[in-house]
Protein backbone atom coordinates (compact mmCIF):
# COMPACT_ATOMS: atom_id res chain seq x y z
CA UNK A 1 0.00 0.00 0.00
CA UNK A 2 1.25 3.34 -0.89
CA UNK A 3 1.79 5.63 2.21
CA UNK A 4 -0.94 7.96 3.22
CA UNK A 5 -0.58 11.45 4.50
CA UNK A 6 -2.76 13.03 6.78
CA UNK A 7 -2.41 16.43 8.73
CA UNK A 8 -2.29 16.80 12.58
CA UNK A 9 -2.65 20.10 15.19
CA UNK A 10 -1.26 19.83 18.67
CA UNK A 11 -3.61 22.30 20.42
CA UNK A 12 -2.62 25.17 22.91
CA UNK A 13 -3.94 22.95 25.54
CA UNK A 14 -1.19 20.53 24.94
CA UNK A 15 1.60 22.88 23.74
CA UNK A 16 1.08 24.95 27.18
CA UNK A 17 1.63 21.62 29.22
CA UNK A 18 4.87 20.96 27.13
CA UNK A 19 3.56 18.14 25.92
CA UNK A 20 4.72 18.11 22.03
CA UNK A 21 7.71 15.42 22.39
CA UNK A 22 5.31 12.89 24.36
CA UNK A 23 2.49 13.64 22.10
CA UNK A 24 4.98 13.00 19.09
CA UNK A 25 6.15 9.51 20.79
CA UNK A 26 2.94 8.30 20.75
CA UNK A 27 2.29 9.25 17.11
CA UNK A 28 5.64 7.56 15.95
CA UNK A 29 5.26 4.70 18.10
CA UNK A 30 1.92 3.93 16.35
CA UNK A 31 4.08 3.62 12.96
CA UNK A 32 3.44 7.24 11.68
CA UNK A 33 6.09 9.83 10.37
CA UNK A 34 6.21 12.66 11.00
CA UNK A 35 7.39 14.52 7.43
CA UNK A 36 7.06 18.00 7.99
CA UNK A 37 6.25 20.13 11.31
CA UNK A 38 5.89 24.12 12.77
CA UNK A 39 4.87 25.03 15.54
CA UNK A 40 2.68 28.81 14.87
CA UNK A 41 0.54 31.14 16.76
CA UNK A 42 -2.65 30.84 14.61
CA UNK A 43 -4.35 33.62 13.28
CA UNK A 44 -8.29 34.35 13.62
CA UNK A 45 -8.21 34.30 10.30
CA UNK A 46 -6.50 31.27 9.80
CA UNK A 47 -8.82 29.23 12.84
CA UNK A 48 -11.67 30.92 10.92
CA UNK A 49 -10.87 29.32 7.72
CA UNK A 50 -9.57 25.95 9.03
CA UNK A 51 -12.88 25.14 11.07
CA UNK A 52 -15.31 26.81 8.72
CA UNK A 53 -17.04 23.73 8.46
CA UNK A 54 -18.08 24.31 11.66
CA UNK A 55 -19.34 28.48 11.74
CA UNK A 56 -22.92 27.34 12.56
CA UNK A 57 -22.41 25.26 15.25
CA UNK A 58 -22.67 26.41 19.09
CA UNK A 59 -19.16 25.95 19.48
CA UNK A 60 -17.64 27.71 16.60
CA UNK A 61 -16.25 31.19 18.45
CA UNK A 62 -15.48 29.10 21.85
CA UNK A 63 -13.18 26.64 19.05
CA UNK A 64 -11.42 29.42 17.18
CA UNK A 65 -10.98 31.45 20.74
CA UNK A 66 -9.52 28.61 21.67
CA UNK A 67 -7.09 27.57 18.69
CA UNK A 68 -5.51 30.91 18.71
CA UNK A 69 -4.98 30.84 22.57
CA UNK A 70 -1.33 30.01 22.32
CA UNK A 71 1.09 27.84 19.78
CA UNK A 72 -0.33 25.00 17.87
CA UNK A 73 2.21 22.49 16.39
CA UNK A 74 0.77 21.75 12.38
CA UNK A 75 2.04 18.65 11.14
CA UNK A 76 2.02 16.22 8.23
CA UNK A 77 2.23 12.36 9.06
CA UNK A 78 2.52 10.00 6.66
CA UNK A 79 1.91 5.73 6.83
CA UNK A 80 -0.39 3.42 5.27
CA UNK A 81 -3.75 4.25 6.09
CA UNK A 82 -2.40 7.62 8.01
CA UNK A 83 -5.97 9.57 8.08
CA UNK A 84 -7.58 6.31 9.60
CA UNK A 85 -4.60 5.17 11.82
CA UNK A 86 -3.57 8.51 13.40
CA UNK A 87 -7.64 8.95 13.94
CA UNK A 88 -7.51 5.86 16.14
CA UNK A 89 -4.29 7.22 17.52
CA UNK A 90 -5.85 10.21 18.21
CA UNK A 91 -9.02 8.43 19.95
CA UNK A 92 -12.65 9.65 20.69
CA UNK A 93 -13.49 13.85 20.49
CA UNK A 94 -14.83 13.48 23.64
CA UNK A 95 -11.75 12.16 26.02
CA UNK A 96 -14.27 10.70 28.20
CA UNK A 97 -15.36 8.24 25.23
CA UNK A 98 -11.82 7.53 24.37
CA UNK A 99 -9.95 4.39 24.34
CA UNK A 100 -6.86 3.21 26.89
CA UNK A 101 -3.97 4.57 25.62
CA UNK A 102 -5.15 7.45 22.74
CA UNK A 103 -3.69 10.52 22.75
CA UNK A 104 -6.83 12.09 23.97
CA UNK A 105 -7.27 9.52 26.31
CA UNK A 106 -3.60 10.14 28.26
CA UNK A 107 -3.89 13.84 27.74
CA UNK A 108 -6.58 15.75 26.15
CA UNK A 109 -8.43 18.30 29.05
CA UNK A 110 -12.34 18.24 27.58
CA UNK A 111 -14.15 18.03 24.58
CA UNK A 112 -13.44 20.95 23.99
CA UNK A 113 -9.23 21.45 24.63
CA UNK A 114 -8.76 17.87 23.18
CA UNK A 115 -5.39 18.02 22.81
CA UNK A 116 -4.88 17.27 18.80
CA UNK A 117 -6.50 17.28 15.52
CA UNK A 118 -6.69 14.99 12.76
CA UNK A 119 -8.35 14.98 9.13
CA UNK A 120 -11.49 13.40 8.60
CA UNK A 121 -10.43 12.23 5.10
CA UNK A 122 -7.57 12.04 2.45
CA UNK A 123 -9.56 14.47 0.66
CA UNK A 124 -9.62 16.89 3.73
CA UNK A 125 -6.00 16.37 4.55
CA UNK A 126 -4.83 17.16 1.51
CA UNK A 127 -6.68 20.40 2.01
CA UNK A 128 -5.76 21.15 5.24
CA UNK A 129 -1.76 20.48 4.53
CA UNK A 130 -1.85 22.67 1.96
CA UNK A 131 -3.24 25.65 4.11
CA UNK A 132 -0.28 25.34 6.35
CA UNK A 133 2.75 23.43 4.19
CA UNK A 134 4.13 24.41 0.97
CA UNK A 135 5.57 21.06 -0.73
CA UNK A 136 8.90 22.18 -0.11
CA UNK A 137 8.55 21.83 3.76
CA UNK A 138 7.83 18.72 3.78
CA UNK A 139 10.36 15.69 3.44
CA UNK A 140 9.80 12.52 3.45
P1 LIG B 1 -12.72 15.73 15.72
O1 LIG B 1 -11.68 16.75 16.11
O2 LIG B 1 -12.68 14.51 16.60
O3 LIG B 1 -12.72 15.44 14.25
P2 LIG B 1 -15.09 17.40 15.23
O4 LIG B 1 -14.61 17.58 13.82
O5 LIG B 1 -16.50 16.95 15.44
O6 LIG B 1 -14.14 16.40 16.05
O7 LIG B 1 -14.94 18.76 16.00
C1 LIG B 1 -13.88 19.64 15.73
C2 LIG B 1 -13.39 20.26 17.01
O8 LIG B 1 -14.42 21.05 17.57
C3 LIG B 1 -13.06 19.25 18.10
N1 LIG B 1 -11.72 18.72 18.00
C4 LIG B 1 -13.26 20.04 19.37
O9 LIG B 1 -12.10 20.77 19.69
C5 LIG B 1 -14.36 20.99 18.97
N2 LIG B 1 -15.65 20.53 19.46
C6 LIG B 1 -16.41 19.52 18.96
N3 LIG B 1 -17.54 19.37 19.68
C7 LIG B 1 -17.49 20.31 20.65
C8 LIG B 1 -18.36 20.68 21.73
N4 LIG B 1 -19.50 20.06 21.94
N5 LIG B 1 -17.97 21.71 22.52
C9 LIG B 1 -16.80 22.37 22.32
N6 LIG B 1 -15.94 22.07 21.32
C10 LIG B 1 -16.28 21.06 20.51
Amino acid sequence: MAAQRTFSIIKPDATERNLTGAINAVIEKAGLRIIGQRRIQMTTAQAERFYGVHRERPFFRELVDFMTSGPVVVQVLSGDDAVAKYREVMGATNPADAAEGTIRKLFAKSIGENSVHGSDSAENAEIEIAQFFSEADIAG
